[in-house]
């Protein structure tokens, strides 16, 4: 398999924690976007160009970080990372729209800086900016478990994203409880080797 990979995207690190937590890490080859297979590939294989985008051995290109880990499950007989049934599937799934949703509130702000803040660009990031704190808010009254699933990895990618771009808006502050999480759940070898690189 290859990755279209970015050190610095959340989204790809859901789907390097869910390969390592699944032991199939070593069959995916990274493809960065310095290589020449990068830039001449990425806009076939998902014409929104965005990563992560995964080919697979059969040569499919899948794209969107929930349908690649969905697919990573299907390989290996690790234990799987969307819970199969009942409330842990649900509940997971939910996680992961939330962590995901907390990405794309970064991303868009991300965006948008260093334009200048005419009316509508601070609407914009103060409406961003509001989604982010109501799931922190959200998160740390109904704590995701200490399991590593794709519910816990987004949250995980999220609040490490946060830090990584947003260190001078830190999370920690009024999230105690969700702090003490994130520390515990960072113990986990496949959030702690796809923590995003020193900035
Ligand atoms: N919903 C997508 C989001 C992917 C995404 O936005 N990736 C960013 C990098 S963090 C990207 O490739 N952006 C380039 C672009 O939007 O052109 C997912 O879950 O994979």
């Amino acid at each position: 398999m290859k990755l279209f990979y970015s050190p610095a995207s959340p989204y790809v690190r859901k789907v390097m924690a869910c390969a390592i937590a699944r032991g199939i890490d070593g069959r995916i080859a990274r493809l960065t976007s310095g290589t020449s297979e990068y830039q001449a590939g990425l806009q076939l294989a998902n014409p929104l160009s965005k990563v992560p985008c995964l080919i697979t051995d059969d040569g499919l290109s899948l794209f969107d970080s929930p349908v690649i880990c969905e697919f990573l499950d299907t390989i290996g007989d690790a234990l799987p990372m969307f819970p199969v049934s009942g409330g842990a599937r649900w509940r997971a799934l939910k996680q992961q729209a939330m962590g995901d949703g907390m990405m794309d509130a970064c991303l868009i702000r991300r965006g948008e800086a260093g334009k200048p803040m005419d009316a509508g660009r601070e609407d914009l990031h103060a409406k961003q900016a509001a989604k982010v704190a109501r799931s922190l808010d959200a998160l740390e009254i109904y704590l995701p478990h200490k399991v590593v699933d794709i519910g816990s990895i987004t949250i995980v990618a999220a609040l490490g994203y946060l830090d990584f771009r947003f260190a001078a808006e830190p999370w920690r502050p009024g999230h105690p409880i969700l702090a003490a999480w994130y520390d515990e759940m960072m113990k986990d070898r496949c959030l702690a080797e796809t923590a995003p690189p020193p900035v």
